[in-house]
């Protein structure tokens, strides 16, 4: 089983699409292993979006990732980073298909509603910037039976 990290950025919390976001992970099939809302700080900030330090729109990214709470959480199933980043949909709203998160409630690539980790290793690394161990529940769930 594989793990990624998701997040709601600000402009879906304020949106109330919260649980909108987390249904549609759970109703692919995908197990919520963590889960919390917290307020990312600069520095956290800087240091997930790390890979996009030298691009010009880097500032307003934190800018904006900092500008309210978010909801961070941790996913697993079978091939779950390819499966979120599917869910997902493309970065840009515009350009996102219809069905996708993206593509179903957002207009603008700096207001693109969710997170999701584009790689295992982006996943490990994003995982452990934002959780600690012992906040990830290690649990079966009923029906997984019928998943796989
Ligand atoms: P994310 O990391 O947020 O899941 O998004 P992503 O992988 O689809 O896109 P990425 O290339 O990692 O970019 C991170 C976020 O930066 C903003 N962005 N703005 N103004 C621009 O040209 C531009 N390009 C990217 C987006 O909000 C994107 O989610
Ligand atoms: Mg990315």
């Amino acid at each position: 089983m594989e793990r990624t990290f998701v997040m709601v950025k600000p402009d879906g919390v304020q949106r109330g699409l919260v649980g909108e976001v987390i249904s549609r992970l759970e109703r692919k099939g995908l197990k919520i292993v963590g889960l919390k809302m917290m307020w990312i700080q600069e520095e956290l900030a800087m240091e997930h979006y790390a890979e996009h330090a030298e691009k010009p729109f880097f500032q307003s990214l934190v800018d904006y990732i900092t500008s309210g709470p978010v909801v961070a959480m941790v996913v697993e199933g079978k091939d779950a980073v390819k499966v979120v980043r599917t869910l997902v949909g493309a970065t840009n709203p515009v350009e996102a298909s219809p069905g996708t998160i993206r593509g179903d409630f957002g207009l603008d690539i700096g207001r693109n509603v969710v997170h999701a980790s584009d790689s295992l290793k982006s996943a490990e690394r994003e995982i452990s910037l934002f959780f600690d161990a012992e906040e990830l529940i290690d649990y079966s769930k009923s029906g997984e039976e019928w998943l796989y």
